[in-house]
Parts: C-alpha cells; structure tokens; sequence
C-alpha cells in the first residue's frame, strides 16, 4: 500500500493533498513551520524540519514511505536538494510537483536578476516607490538600498519592525486577487514590483496588476535545480504513484 510523504507549502501541494484524500492512500503532508498558522489540510500533516538529508532519509525509513513528492515552492532550494539525495540514499521513490515558470505576454515590461543580491545590485539609482513581494526571509538584502520606499507583505506580523527605514507592510496570505493587487499598487503609488519567479497562480495577480497599470517588474529568476522526475498537474502525481507502486510489485518487492 502507498505511503506518501509530501513536502507542501504551496498551492499546487493544496491541490494535490486534496486529491489523495479522496484516494483513500496514506499520506502526510510537511510544512517547514515558517507560518504561524498554515492552512489546515484534508491529510495530517507534521510541522518542522526533518535534520537534513540524513534526518529525511531515517524518517523516510522509519515511517515506511513509498513514495516522496516535493510539492514545495521552486525557491525551496534547500529542501528540494535535500529530498532527492534522502530518497536516493533510502531508496524510495521521488517526484516533484511543481509549476512552470511565468513568461512575459504583451504589455509586461519585465527586467531580470539571477537571484536576490542581483535585484539588490539592480535597484542602484535614486529613490522609487517598490513591491518587494518576496515575503519575509530576504527584506534584510535591500537594507543597502535604503533610499527606495518599499511595500512589504508578510504572512504573519513581524516580531521587530524590517530594518528598512522606509517602508509600509502588508500582512496578508495568498492566494490573491488582480483586484486587490491593483488597488495595493495603486494606492502605494508603486513605480516598481520585485517579485521571484515562483510561478503558479497564488501570487500571480501582481504580474496582472503591474500589465495593467503599466508598470515594471523586477523578475528574480529560479535557482537552478538537478533533473528531477517534475509534474505539474496533481492528477499526473496519482498516475505516477500507482505507476512507480505497480512498477515496484511486478519487481515483486
Ligand atoms: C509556510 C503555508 C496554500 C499555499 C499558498 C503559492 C501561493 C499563496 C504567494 C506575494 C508573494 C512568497 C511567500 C507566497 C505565496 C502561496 C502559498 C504562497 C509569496 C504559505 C505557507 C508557508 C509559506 C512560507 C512563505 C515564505 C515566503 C513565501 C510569502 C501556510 C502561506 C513571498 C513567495 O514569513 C515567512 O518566513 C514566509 C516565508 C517562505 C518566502 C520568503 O522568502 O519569505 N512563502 N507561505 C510553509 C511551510 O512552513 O512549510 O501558511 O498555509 C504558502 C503560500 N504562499 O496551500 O494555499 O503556492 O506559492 N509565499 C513567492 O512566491 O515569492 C507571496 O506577496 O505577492
Ligand atoms: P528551504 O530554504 O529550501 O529549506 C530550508 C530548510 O527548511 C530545509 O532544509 C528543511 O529543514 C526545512 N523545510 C523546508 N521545507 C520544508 C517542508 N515542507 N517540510 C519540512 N521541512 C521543510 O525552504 P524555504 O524556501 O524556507 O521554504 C519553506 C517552506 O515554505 C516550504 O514548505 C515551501 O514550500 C514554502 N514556500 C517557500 C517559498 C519560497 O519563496 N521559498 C514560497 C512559498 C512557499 P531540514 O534541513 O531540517 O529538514
């Protein structure tokens, strides 16, 4: 019988722990622990990390799974490195659910940067008013262009105030609307949105609102990852999962 453990924290993750609900199969969906309070699922879930890639490779042994899918977001470099080499060395298994990348459509005036200290480098010049909707781990990089007003959106309320001298934050979770995303950069008087190419439609609206409004975007790219088995449908992860388990029983294991 299938035992899944997925690595969620994304909308695509959602999507798929609804499905293996309505399977029947065993399986747990994984949050880091980054939120203060994540969206309840129709799977258990466990909450924290696991201790690297040998602390997921005895808890994939422990627990018996079958099958490992990394349905985290694409800027979880860490943990999507450490889950391939864990499924390896416990000889499980492993796939990833995950969503393209976005490309600009007519109207987007897009301009890259290879990862977050190049959008820093990037933001040189005199003071503009800027989304950084990049959450919170990396508002402490933009601390060296304290000339720009920045509007912040966390997930959760801040402990200490972000060490940047001006700035107006915005506790709110995705997934979220082309309308209220508009209305916040219009409000703003935003000129320019730095976002990670997360791809998606959770946090898409932005890219919709700054074509509408004309304005540009700073596009953060993917790190780069190794050739993984990669999904994009959830329903293509059950096909895989009674594939990879019927492939496993003609072995007879
Ligand atoms: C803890 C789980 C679901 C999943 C919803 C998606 C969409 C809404 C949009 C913006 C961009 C950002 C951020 C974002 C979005 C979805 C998805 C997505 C971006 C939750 C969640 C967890 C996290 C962690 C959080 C990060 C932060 C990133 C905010 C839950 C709500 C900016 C990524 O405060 C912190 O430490 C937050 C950290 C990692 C990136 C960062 O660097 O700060 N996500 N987000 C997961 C865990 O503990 O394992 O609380 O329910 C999930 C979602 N956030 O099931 O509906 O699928 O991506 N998340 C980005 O895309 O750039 C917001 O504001 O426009
Ligand atoms: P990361 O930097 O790649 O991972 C850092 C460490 O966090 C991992 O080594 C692991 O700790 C722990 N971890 C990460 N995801 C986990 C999970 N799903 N379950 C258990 N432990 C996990 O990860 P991140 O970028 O901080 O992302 C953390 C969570 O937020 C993930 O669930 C991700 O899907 C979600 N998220 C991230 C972003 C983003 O922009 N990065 C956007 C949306 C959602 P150990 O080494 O101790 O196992």
């Amino acid at each position: 019988m299938p035992n899944i453990l997925l690595l969620g924290g994304t909308t695509e993750a959602s999507a798929l722990a609804r499905l293996l609900a309505a399977s029947g199969m065993t399986a747990m969906l994984s949050y880091a622990g980054r939120t203060e309070n994540p969206r309840p699922q129709p799977i258990p879930t466990r909450i924290g990390g696991f201790g690297g890639v040998s602390g997921l490779a005895a808890y994939l042994r422990a627990n018996c799974v079958t099958h490992l899918v990394d349905a985290t977001h694409p800027f979880a470099a860490t943990m999507s490195a450490n889950a391939v080499e864990a499924a390896r060395i416990a000889g499980v298994p492993h796939a990833v659910l995950t969503r393209p990348a976005w490309e600009p459509v007519a109207g987007d005036d897009w301009t890259y940067a290879p990862d977050i200290a190049g959008a820093v480098d990037a933001l040189a010049g005199p003071p503009r008013r800027v989304m950084l909707a990049l959450g919170r781990m990396h508002v402490e990089a933009f601390a060296a262009r304290p000339q720009h007003h920045y509007l912040l959106r966390f997930v959760d309320a801040p402990d200490l105030p972000p060490a940047l001298p001006r700035h107006t934050l915005v506790v709110d979770r995705g997934p979220f609307s082309v309308a209220d995303d508009t209305r916040l950069l219009r409000d703003h008087a935003i000129d320019l949105v730095v976002c990670k190419n997360a791809g998606g439609s959770g946090a898409a609206a932005k890219l919709a609102a700054a074509r509408d409004l004309g304005l540009p975007v700073l596009m953060i790219e993917r790190p780069v990852l190794s050739t993984r088995t990669e999904f994009h449908q959830p329903g293509e992860v059950l096909d895989w999962i009674a594939h990879a388990a019927s492939f496993g029983t003609e072995r007879g294991v």
